[in-house]
This record gives C-alpha cells, sequence and structure tokens, in this order.
C-alpha cells in the first residue's frame, strides 16, 4: 500500500536525534526537511573560491543562528526552572472553590522558575538580590500562575514607581557598571528619596538576599489575594512557600567568592539535586484573613510593603510542592515560560494593591516584546492542560490550524460554538467588589508608616543577623560615592532602627544625621497633605521570631556537600567510615586532593579524587572532614586555606587527627588557649557530632570574636 502524507498539524514532535539504546537515530536535514549531504564544507567555486550566495543550506543554518537569541526578561532576567507536582493536603472548599485544592490524590503539574531581579541573564546566581520564586500550575481549569518573591513585601506601593526603581537598580546607564549589584550610586539615591522602601530594604540587607540554595529559601506571593468559595463568600488570602529543608543563607564574603569560583552555583545545585533524586519540596501556606477583619490591622492589606505577621495570622500548609524533573531544554522552557500574575482560576482573584494592579498590565506587554507573538501561550511550556477554544486568530507564528469559518461571537455557522460556560460549568467571574469612589492620584492614608515594620523585621532578627544587616548596608553605601545619598540613607535608618544608624555611620566613618521630613510625593497631587498628620508608627507586636531564620528547623544533612581532604596514604578505614555515614544521613561527598586522578589510601587501593585543590574552593561545601592519614596534605597552603576559609565561614570542620589543624589558623587558636569552637570536631569515630555540627547550617557567632585571615 502507497504510504500516504499527511499534514503534520498539532502532532507531538519527538525530535530525538538519537537512541542512546539501539545505537540508532535520524538523519540530518534542513529545516524543510531535505538531507543534508555535507554539513562540514560551504558552497565554493572551486575548492579555494569565493562562497556562493547559492548556498542554501548555509544561509538557512547561519540565519537561525543569527536569530537564536531573544530578548531577555528586563527583570528576573537570571533564572533556573524545573518541574514538578503539587498536591493539596485535604480540601480547601471552605474558602475556594479552585479546582486545584479541592482533592487530595489529585496532583497538579507545575513547572518553577526562581530567579535574581537585577543582574543580566549570565549573571552570578550569588548576587545580593531578591530571588523571584514563580510557579505555573498546569490545572484542569487552566494555568494558574503564582509570580512571587522569596521576600514577602516589596520596595513600593505603586506600580508607576515600578521603571523607576528598576532604572535605579540596573547597572547605571553611561557605563553599564555594576553589574547584578545594588551597591551603586543610582539605587541607594533612589532608595534614600523613597522612605516606604524601608521595609523592603531590611530584608534586601539581610541573610535572606544570599540564599544556600533556591532549595532552601521561602516564597511569597506578597499581594493580598482573595479566595472565593462556591457560594460566592470571599476571604483576603496571602500565599506561602516553605521550604522543608528549611531556610539557610551563605555569608557575604562567601557570596562574593563563590560568584568567582562558580557563577552558576544555584543553578547547578538545583540541577544536581533534582538528577539525584534529592527532590526538592516545599509545603504551601495560606494565611486568611475574613473579610470582616479587613480593617482589624494597624497596616492595610492592599500595601504590599507589609506583610501579616505569622504571630498573629498563622499560616496553614494546605499542600505540598515537589519539585522533580529537570528541563529538557534551557531555552525551550525556562526562557520561554511566561508567568503572569493575571492567569487566574475561579476561586481566586485580586485586590485593589496598587502594585498589583499595575502587574496585571505588565506581563502580558513583556511577553509579546520579548516572546515576539500573542501567541506565546502555544509554546509548549506555556500551554494550557485545558484545550483551548476561543476566536483569537492568526499572528506571528501561530501553530493552531483553526478549522471552520466562524471565528466571531456570536455564531449560527459553528452552531454558536464555542460557547460561554456558565458559573457551573466552570466559567470565571470576576469578584463583585464595590466600588464607590472619586478618580484620583493619591496614596491611602493607611500606607503611611514606612518604617514599623522595618522595625519590627529588624527587631525580630538574632544578633549575629542583626550584624549581618549592619555590614551589608556598610558595604552597599561604602560603594557609593555621592556623600549626600549616604547620609540620607543613614538618616532613613535612623527611624528604623537608632542603633543600627549609628553603626552604619560609624562603618561609613560619618556622624548620624537628623532623619529627613517625609516627602510630600509620598501623598500624592490630589491628597491633603493635613490629612497625612498623625500617621500610626505602631506594629500590634515588637517581634515576630517567625521573621528569624535562626528560629528554622535545623535537623537535617540532606543534600549537604561535604568536602573530603585527602592524600596518598589517607586512612582507608576512616574515610570509609566517615563517607557512609554522612551518605546515610543524605549528604554528599567529595574527595578533594592535591591532584586529580586517584589518591592511593594506606591499604594500597586506589580512591577517585573528586576534585583537585585548583577546581574546588571551600566555598562550595558545607562542611570538611580530614581523616586520618594526613600527612600528605600538611604543609599544603591549599589545604590550610580550605579550612581557614571554612572556618571564617563559620562551618563545621571535622579532623581526625590534629597535625593539619594545627597548622590552620583554628589549630594557632587552640595553642593560644582559645578553647574549642563550637562546630570543630577532633578525634576519630566522631561521624554522630559531625553530622549534628552540619546540620546547625553555621555557627555565626564565631564572627564575633574571629577575624581569620582567609
Ligand atoms: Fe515582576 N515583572 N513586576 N514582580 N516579576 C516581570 O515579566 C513588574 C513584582 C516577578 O520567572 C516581568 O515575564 C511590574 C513584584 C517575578 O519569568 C515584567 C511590577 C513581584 C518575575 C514584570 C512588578 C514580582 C517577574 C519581566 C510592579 C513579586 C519573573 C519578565 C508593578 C510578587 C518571572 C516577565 C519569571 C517578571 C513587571 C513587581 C515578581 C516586566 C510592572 C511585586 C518572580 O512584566
Amino acid at each position: 500500500m502507497a504510504k500516504k502524507n499527511t499534514v503534520p498539524t498539532n502532532k507531538k514532535h519527538d525530535d530525538l536525534a538519537y537512541n542512546k539504546e539501539t545505537g540508532t537515530g535520524e538523519l540530518m536535514t534542513t529545516d524543510q526537511g531535505l538531507k543534508i549531504n555535507d554539513d562540514n564544507n560551504s558552497l565554493k567555486a572551486g575548492e579555494r573560491g569565493a562562497t556562493l550566495l547559492e548556498d542554501f543550506i548555509l544561509r538557512e543554518k547561519i540565519t537561525h543562528f543569527d536569530h537564536e537569541r531573544i530578548p531577555e526578561r528586563i527583570v528576573h532576567a537570571r533564572g533556573s526552572g524545573a518541574h514538578g507536582v503539587f498536591q493539596v493536603y485535604e480540601s480547601m472548599a471552605k474558602y475556594t472553590k479552585a479546582g486545584f485544592l479541592q482533592d487530595p490524590s489529585v496532583q497538579t503539574p507545575v513547572f518553577v522558575r526562581f530567579s535574581t531581579v537585577a543582574g543580566f541573564r549570565g549573571s552570578t546566581d550569588l548576587a545580593r538580590d531578591v530571588r523571584g520564586f514563580s510557579v505555573k500550575f498546569y490545572t484542569e481549569e487552566g494555568n494558574y500562575d503564582l509570580v512571587g518573591n522569596n521576600m514577602p513585601v516589596f520596595f513600593i506601593q505603586d506600580a508607576i514607581k515600578f521603571p523607576d526603581l528598576i532604572h535605579a537598580v540596573k547597572p547605571e546607564p553611561h557605563n553599564e557598571i555594576p553589574q547584578a549589584a545594588s551597591a551603586h550610586d543610582t539605587f541607594w539615591d533612589f532608595i534614600s528619596l523613597t522612605p516606604e522602601s524601608m521595609h523592603m530594604i531590611m530584608w534586601a540587607m539581610s541573610d535572606r538576599a544570599i540564599p544556600r540554595s533556591l532549595r532552601m529559601m521561602e516564597g511569597f506571593g506578597i499581594h493580598t489575594f482573595r479566595f472565593i468559595n462556591a457560594q460566592g463568600k470571599s476571604c483576603f488570602v496571602k500565599f506561602h512557600w516553605k521550604p522543608l529543608l528549611g531556610m539557610h543563607a551563605v555569608a557575604w564574603d562567601e557570596a562574593q567568592k563563590i560568584s568567582g569560583k562558580n557563577s552558576d552555583f544555584h543553578r547547578q545545585d538545583l540541577w544536581e539535586a533534582i538528577e539525584s533524586g534529592a527532590f526538592p519540596e516545599w509545603e504551601f501556606g495560606v494565611q486568611i484573613v475574613p473579610e470582616e477583619d479587613e480593617h482589624k490591622y494597624p497596616f492595610d492589606l492592599l500595601d504590599p510593603t507589609k506583610l501579616i505577621p505569622e504571630e498573629l495570622v498563622p499560616v496553614m500548609r494546605i499542600g505540598k510542592m515537589t519539585l522533580n524533573r529537570n528541563p529538557d531544554n534551557f531555552f525551550a522552557e525556562t526562557e520561554q515560560v511566561a508567568f503572569h500574575p493575571g492567569h487566574l482560576v475561579p476561586g481566586i482573584d485580586f485586590t485593589n494593591d496598587p502594585l498589583l494592579q499595575g502587574r496585571l498590565f505588565s506581563y502580558t506587554d513583556t511577553q509579546l516584546s520579548r516572546l515576539g507573538s500573542p501567541n506565546f501561550h502555544e509554546i509548549p511550556i506555556n500551554r494550557s492542560v485545558n484545550p483551548v477554544h476561543n476566536n483569537q486568530r492568526d499572528g506571528h507564528m501561530r501553530q493552531q490550524i483553526n478549522v471552520g469559518k466562524s471565528s466571531y461571537h456570536p455564531n449560527s455557522t459553528g452552531d454558536g460554538f464555542p460557547k460561554q460556560a456558565t458559573i457551573a460549568e466552570g466559567g470565571f467571574s470576576t469578584y463583585e467588589e464595590r466600588v464607590d469612589a472619586r478618580k484620583i492620584r493619591a496614596r491611602s492614608k493607611s500606607f503611611m508608616d514606612f518604617f514599623g515594620q522595618a522595625t519590627l523585621f529588624f527587631n525580630s532578627q538574632s544578633e549575629p543577623e542583626q550584624n549581618h544587616i549592619v555590614d551589608a548596608l556598610r558595604f552597599e553605601l561604602g560603594k557609593v560615592q555621592t556623600p549626600a545619598i549616604r547620609e540620607r540613607m543613614v538618616g532613613l535608618l535612623t527611624q528604623v532602627d537608632h542603633t543600627l544608624a549609628l553603626k552604619v555611620a560609624e562603618g561609613l566613618g560619618i556622624p548620624v544625621p537628623k532623619p529627613q521630613e517625609p516627602l510630600n510625593h509620598s501623598y500624592g497631587a490630589d491628597a491633603n497633605p493635613a490629612d497625612y498628620q498623625n500617621i500610626p508608627q505602631k506594629q500590634s507586636i515588637d517581634k515576630s521570631p517567625a521573621l528569624s531564620m535562626a528560629n528554622t528547623p535545623k535537623d537535617s544533612i540532606k543534600t549537604r556537600q561535604i568536602a573530603i581532604l585527602v592524600a596518598d596514604g589517607v586512612d582507608a578505614a576512616s574515610l570509609k567510615a566517615m563517607k557512609a555515614a554522612l551518605t546515610t544521613a543524605g549528604a554528599q561527598c567529595k574527595l578533594i586532593a592535591p591532584h586529580g586522578g586517584f589518591i592511593k589510601d594506606n591499604k594500597g587501593a586506589d580512591n577517585p579524587v573528586d576534585m583537585s585543590f585548583l577546581t574546588a574552593a571551600s566555598v562550595i561545601f558545607d562542611a570538611v572532614y580530614v581523616p586520618a592519614g594526613e600527612k600528605g596534605l600538611m604543609g599544603n597552603a591549599d589545604a590550610i586555606h580550605f579550612i581557614n576559609e571554612s572556618y571564617r565561614h563559620c562551618k563545621a570542620i571535622a579532623t581526625d587527627e590534629t597535625g593539619l589543624l594545627d597548622e590552620t589558623y583554628v589549630g594557632a587558636k587552640f595553642k593560644k588557649g582559645g578553647g574549642a569552637a563550637a562546630g570543630i570536631i577532633t578525634g576519630k569515630n566522631k561521624s554522630k557530632e559531625f553530622i549534628q555540627a552540619i546540620a546547625q547550617h553555621r555557627f555565626w557567632e564565631r564572627e564575633k570574636n574571629d577575624k581569620v585571615p582567609a
């Protein structure tokens, strides 16, 4: 029978060119399907002659290459993605009719993209920055996008200031310096003139801005949203993601060094965790506020520079997200994924948060510029699992081949289809919020406490965390060239906490100036400044333990990276025992040696080296262990530096013997009678103590007494 040619319409396209199992594969073709006979030589007029314009194969290949890049995202350009699933623990029908929050047996596929905000696409992962935390839920009712960050508040209250904020933080326009950094004049100039940013500044200067791993950070929807149940009753809701591995950060000195040693540190960590089957997990949390409580708090629920302390409204953990599959192709998935806070499902709706309202415009607009067509929803990563039926037609790169002649509604040519869905059929209807107002450009008086929650955040931090905020501000403002900007900033800090301002001023070598007057432009052109006197400055609580990373669970060493320093002659038994204990507890061990290849243990066996001192660095590990038989490492400057630096960054260190340790800063300290520092474990068979120490993540109190030369 003759083979029938069919036009490939929406057939799933499997383009794996080579099958490893069978050793068979596809022949190379042009984009038009023509088999290529020579992919190594362009068409020339003779062996030494000019290349011919006729060479359509060469031209097709080069043209495609020339257009391989699309504009990177204006913000959140640097990102890493992963696939996974979400499952609700029990039905949330009481609060919302959202289909994916009803049935605990249903797994909803998700795609998540984490990002930094300011840097370009190729910038370092370890920049001091906010992290984007976007989740696309592929629900049966259409895509729901929760496009959040790893901090629960934002810099500004009104979307109209977003371009200013981003222009200020991006590299300065005259010389495009600095990359992926807020430590420069334009950013702090804008911030010093925008007091509403002070709460977010506390977060951005805290350790939350330098996470140990994307898998170890919280996520937040930031804005207050609405849930609506089947009876049409609405309540307010804030969304949270709680990482099951706890929240952890690196030290700032470490972050800067990681940026040089491995600028893909977070991306690689996420990738490798998923590849090794250590799937990252977060619990999905909601804070529910009944509609009648809208005005109960000393802050406005619509103000995105405020959070609801968990001590006032507990976070209910209602489900779990597991990331279990890496993308097949970075560009097709992570780069082309298009999030939008306006991708909603029935049962979830917006509030009038003025930042959220502006975002609802921005995200489709940005996709048009980035992805180049209103058909971006047809790119596989953006497709809804619920089939799309509407009368939108044509446009650049349209994939769907719409059949029939009706492309309008109402129609009789298509029997009236596609028809509108009734509410009972799952049709979306906007929550009917009452509106009765004047059109004005003004900010609500209830938004005008700029410092109360900044102070709450600062007061809720542990002592090391507070010190890190001071250091971060000294660093950032220390890089600012214009004295007036530094002074304005310290003036603002006095309104958060006077000691904080004093310490920062001391580091900068400037006096503490008087606090600045509130800026008139914050009120709005149509506002009467007299209405804005006596703004409440008091939060209902003084401390919120949930805001401190020091209170995160510290009971696991799962997926932690442990460096084992070895040289020829290492004691085989010690090495084997510690490796087994750490691996059983879920950590991953890497053998680091003076050279690559193999090292010979004291039993004569060859042990493969994972990294040499040249390619490894202490900053990419969580802890370090030196087994017995360390002679080959003694006097080795790299090994000594490795331990000193681990100590400086407050990590757990274990050594069976003390020869190498004695050559380090740590050993010298012991000798001087400094006593055994927390997190330093010496002696054989101490795997239990070492594991407990690693689970503590860091011994930050070391910083107080020690300035380690590393
Ligand atoms: Fe975004 N934001 N944003 N943003 N945002 C974008 O959309 C914007 C804001 C956030 O992984 C852009 O597709 C405006 C808050 C994340 O692909 C753009 C305003 C929060 C991502 C845009 C905000 C976010 C973006 C650029 C102020 C936390 C990365 C590329 C009104 C709740 C999504 C894109 C991804 C991306 C606009 C403020 C989170 C330009 C106008 C607040 C995580 O549309």
